[in-house]
């Protein structure tokens, strides 16, 4: 039915509006269409999307606010496969087979093993009519970090990379300089937003002293949760990372035991994890990640950190934000002297004029 494709776009198209703004839980945006027997009169009567938090989901808030007719026809369009595990509340699919909706049509299914075509089972077992797979590859760029973490064990990693023309990140090694515009600056806040956390070397919090966070009027609560690399915690513990009042997820990764060191970081609301050094690796880490619920990793520096991603085949998508002016040879390289070049495994798929700047965004190849 031609309907079906028709508000599955809508549904796929709104879901970008509210993208990234559930964590844990993946954004899912449901829209409730009422029709009369015939299909020849439809309108959207409902719509829900996943609150913040993660609860309640989306068909609960697109079902709560429905006046259920007796001679009407409900469908529920949703970018995901409703829940059927019992979790913080009633399953979706309870909800549904409850309520007077008699066709279910999604766009993905849903990865999470407690789900994964449950839910579909479920609600055909109760008569209910489900399609689903119609536009799912719309969804497939939103959900990635979502399917990467819930079958991979690991988070889509970004690497954020501001540079000048001839792709110096600095004028001189271990030093701060602004190289990008201030249009640079509003996207990057931007990203950081979309994104669950970014991940800095403990060289970066010493030499660029970051806030890391979101600083776009009314988007400051999506700053993502900070993650730091610092193998010896032998950083200034008043930096201005551990100022802001961000909320409880902010991990550490090292190898430092000092009890002392770690109580204090603690009371900045950060988590501390001890590694042993063998277990110090970028896939270990990324995995520990992705079980604190991390869907989408975003990766700002240094040149250290950028390389071990890349050496190790680690990196998803890779943003360039290049100016207008060349800085030498005596600049600090956007890469260290280890990078091992590999060819193909990137294809451009944009590049963007922010006025006198450039951004460059390459995909990792499928
Ligand atoms: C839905 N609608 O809006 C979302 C779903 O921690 P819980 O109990 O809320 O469950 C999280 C899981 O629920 C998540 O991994 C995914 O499988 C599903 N997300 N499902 O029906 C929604 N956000
Ligand atoms: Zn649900």
């Amino acid at each position: 039915m031609h309907l079906d494709s028709k508000y599955i776009k809508i549904t796929n198209f709104l879901q970008k509006k509210v993208h990234g703004t559930s964590f844990p839980n993946p954004t899912v945006f449901a829209l409730i269409v009422e029709s009369d027997k015939k299909f020849s009169s439809n309108r959207i009567v409902s719509f829900g999307f996943t609150q913040k938090g993660g609860r309640p989901h989306a068909e609960a808030v697109a079902i709560s606010n429905v006046k259920f007719l007796k001679n009407k026809i409900y469908t529920l369009y949703s970018t995901l496969e409703p829940c059927c595990h019992e979790g913080r509340e009633e399953s979706c699919v309870e909800k549904i087979i409850k309520s007077n909706i008699q066709r279910i049509i999604f766009s993905s299914k849903d990865p999470d093993k407690r789900v994964n075509g449950k839910g579909i089972k479920k609600l055909e077992r109760s008569g209910l009519k489900v399609k689903y797979n119609i536009f799912a590859d719309e969804i497939q760029n939103p959900y990635k970090g979502y399917i990467l973490n819930r079958k991979f064990n690991r988070p889509k990693v970004t690497l954020k990379v501001g540079c000048s023309m001839d792709s110096k990140i600095a004028v001189k090694r271990g030093q701060r300089d602004q190289i990008t515009n201030k249009i640079v600056k509003k996207i990057v806040h931007n990203i950081r937003s979309e994104n669950d956390a970014i991940l800095v070397g403990g060289n970066t919090i010493k030499i660029d002293n970051p806030d890391l966070n979101c600083r776009i009027p009314g988007l400051e609560n999506l700053s993502p949760y900070k993650v730091i690399l610092s193998k010896s915690l032998n950083f200034d513990s008043n930096s201005k990372i551990f100022k802001s009042k961000n909320r409880n997820l902010n991990i550490i990764f090292t190898l430092e035991s000092n009890l002392k060191k770690i109580k204090s970081l603690k009371s900045k609301c950060y988590k501390v994890v001890t590694l042993k050094e063998e277990d110090f690796n970028l896939s270990n880490i990324l995995s520990n990640l992705a079980k604190f619920g991390i869907c989408n990793l975003l990766v700002e520096g240094g040149s250290k950190i950028f390389t071990s991603f890349l050496n190790e085949g680690l990196v998803d998508q890779l943003i360039i934000f290049r100016s207008n002016f060349f800085i030498g040879p005596q600049g600090q390289e956007m890469f260290s002297d280890k990078l091992k070049l590999r060819q193909n495994f990137f294809v451009i798929t944009n590049v963007l004029n922010v006025q006198n700047n450039i951004m460059e965004i390459f995909d990792r190849k499928r």
